[in-house]
């Protein structure tokens, strides 16, 4: 009895000396700034060292909550090897709240931007978690008159101080995040004046009789991927851009500098190249900046590049052909999104937009570099794990009503969803109800306006419900070129899903 409650109380003492080092550390990183944050810096070496098939799972499986889980697993992770470890021997405790220290340390120093003063929080952290340890595990049986009131005692002060952690550690992220938040700097942010304005949206894009996504996706609704546990926050003061590599000189901005050059608005699809076949990791915006073209021109590009790496802010790196950067369809270094500066999650002060290239190859949120270079010198983030060097986005369809399983009435019913080809544009889309292998043939979906070949195009399809029980839609996209989507199924890896989407529902 005695000999278990010893272990319980030393699998708590060690509880607490994590909850208290994270605490510390954590409280202390408000002074010290963002990278002195062991907590993300560690979370961030996770997502950096996790392999590329587990991120794409984890995308798959969390979409845009994926961090949130990844936190609370890491801390849940915490808790158990420190009572686990303190329960087995004080030593065995105290020596992997050190291990864990030096691994903070180590993983506090590999972020971009460290500098070693950026430890500090943690090593005071680790001691601090050290001594709660060894207090809370001393003398805790000491026989004698009344063997139970010092260590009842101990173990309430325990307790306290791994309340005080857990406080600690709130307070220090709420904290930081304050006092790092660029909130106030984008809401004083004015987007600059529109010399080239996109054409307006004709609200026949838009199908009528069914309730599809917006044309437009709001800010709120856009989906967001990135590898960034923390959303990195550079307010315009801060914020370069610096070009250079195989360039005849090296130039860089400031936000300020980049009123000198036209400001352009373009409607443009994002996708992700992890979407999977019927997936929402798709959506469409207005976007205000600048040509990537009108950028990098004075810099003097030389003739033997191929490719420009964009750097983010956190490391994030991606490979974009410089072709697809300098040709017509007007690749921007984006400040606003459908009218308001851009959503610090998506990118703020300044990202990529490159209409017709997934994302991970692209779209660099919070730019802070264009180095010029070539396909066989540099590899970004996302090719170095495996994925393409070249990302371009592949025609795919979606139904988006009815969904899987819905009950659909008897008569007449209006079905819709999403269809993409961008670059090249969407010409046809087709459905088929019941096929191959029931009485469905290819029918031609009706389609909303097309607005350029680098947006999405809105269909719907009318049908009559006659025979009840268990259908199947499946619906397929036309590109411009004549080339119909493939009904061959890939996985996301390594360039992009491919197949049909289908669902299944039923007529009542
Ligand atoms: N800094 C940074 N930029 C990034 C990424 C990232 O992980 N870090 N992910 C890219 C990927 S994979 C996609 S699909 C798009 C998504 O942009 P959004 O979040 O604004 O929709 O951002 C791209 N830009
Ligand atoms: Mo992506």
């Amino acid at each position: 009895m005695t000999a278990r409650a010893t272990r319980d109380a030393r699998a708590l003492a060690g509880v607490a000396a994590a909850a208290v080092a994270l605490g510390v550390t954590q409280l202390l990183a408000v002074l010290f700034g963002p990278a002195a944050d062991a907590r993300t810096a560690v979370g961030s070496a996770v997502i950096d060292l996790t392999p590329g098939s587990v991120k794409e799972w984890a995308i798959a499986t969390f979409g845009t909550a994926d961090k949130l889980v990844l936190s609370i697993l890491v801390l849940a992770v915490i808790a158990v090897i420190a009572s686990l470890t303190a329960a087995w021997s004080v030593a065995a405790g105290g020596a992997a709240i050190v291990l864990a220290g030096v691994a903070g340390c180590a993983a506090v120093l590999s972020r971009a931007g460290a500098s070693v003063a950026d430890v500090v929080p943690t090593v005071v952290g680790t001691v601090c978690g050290v001594a709660v340890l060894a207090y809370s595990t001393s003398c805790r049986v000491t026989g004698g008159a009344e063997p139970t009131d010092p260590g009842r005692r101990r173990s309430l002060v325990t307790l306290g101080l791994l309340g005080a952690g857990v406080v600690g550690g709130i307070l220090g992220v709420a904290l930081g995040r304050a006092k790092s938040s660029v909130a106030g700097d984008r809401a004083a942010f004015t987007l600059p004046r529109v010399d080239m304005p996109a054409a307006p949206i004709p609200k026949e894009v838009q199908p009528q009789g069914v309730a599809l996504p917006s044309f437009v996706t709001s800010n709120d609704d856009f989906y967001r991927i990135d590898t960034a546990l923390v959303v990195p926050q550079v307010s315009r003061d801060d914020w370069q851009l610096r070009v250079h590599g195989m360039v005849d000189r090296e130039i860089t901005y400031r936000f300020a500098d980049l009123e000198r050059f036209d400001a352009v608005e373009r409607v443009v699809t994002l996708t992700c190249v992890s979407n999977p076949v019927g997936g929402d990791l798709i959506s469409n915006a207005t976007w205000t900046g600048y040509l990537v073209r009108d950028l990098l021109a004075p810099a003097g590009v030389h003739r033997d590049a191929d490719m420009v790496l964009s750097r983010s802010v956190d490391g994030f790196t991606a490979g974009t052909p410089l072709q697809a950067l300098t040709d017509d369809r007007g690749s921007m270094l984006a400040v606003g999104m459908n009218g308001v500066p851009l959503p610090t999650e998506h990118g703020y002060p300044a990202r990529l937009v490159v209409p017709g290239l997934y994302g991970y190859v692209s779209a660099t949120k919070w730019v802070v570099e264009l180095k010029v270079t070539r396909f066989d010198r540099d590899e970004a983030y996302w090719t170095r794990l495996g994925w393409s060097a070249r990302g371009p986005i592949k025609t795919g369809s979606r139904v988006e009503v009815p969904r899987s399983g819905q009950r659909v009435q008897r008569g007449p019913v209006t079905f819709g969803g999403v269809a993409w080809a961008q670059n090249r544009g969407v010409r046809d889309v087709e459905v088929r109800i019941d096929g191959p292998s029931g009485a469905g043939e290819w029918r031609r979906a009706g389609l909303g306006a097309s607005y350029s070949n680098d947006t999405w195009r809105l269909w719907s399809f009318s049908w009559e419900a006659a025979e009840t029980g268990l259908h199947t839609i499946t619906v397929r996209a036309t590109d411009n070129t004549g080339a119909t989507q493939t009904s061959d199924i890939a996985n996301p890896a390594p360039d992009g899903a491919t197949g049909w989407h289908s669902v299944t529902f039923s007529v009542a």
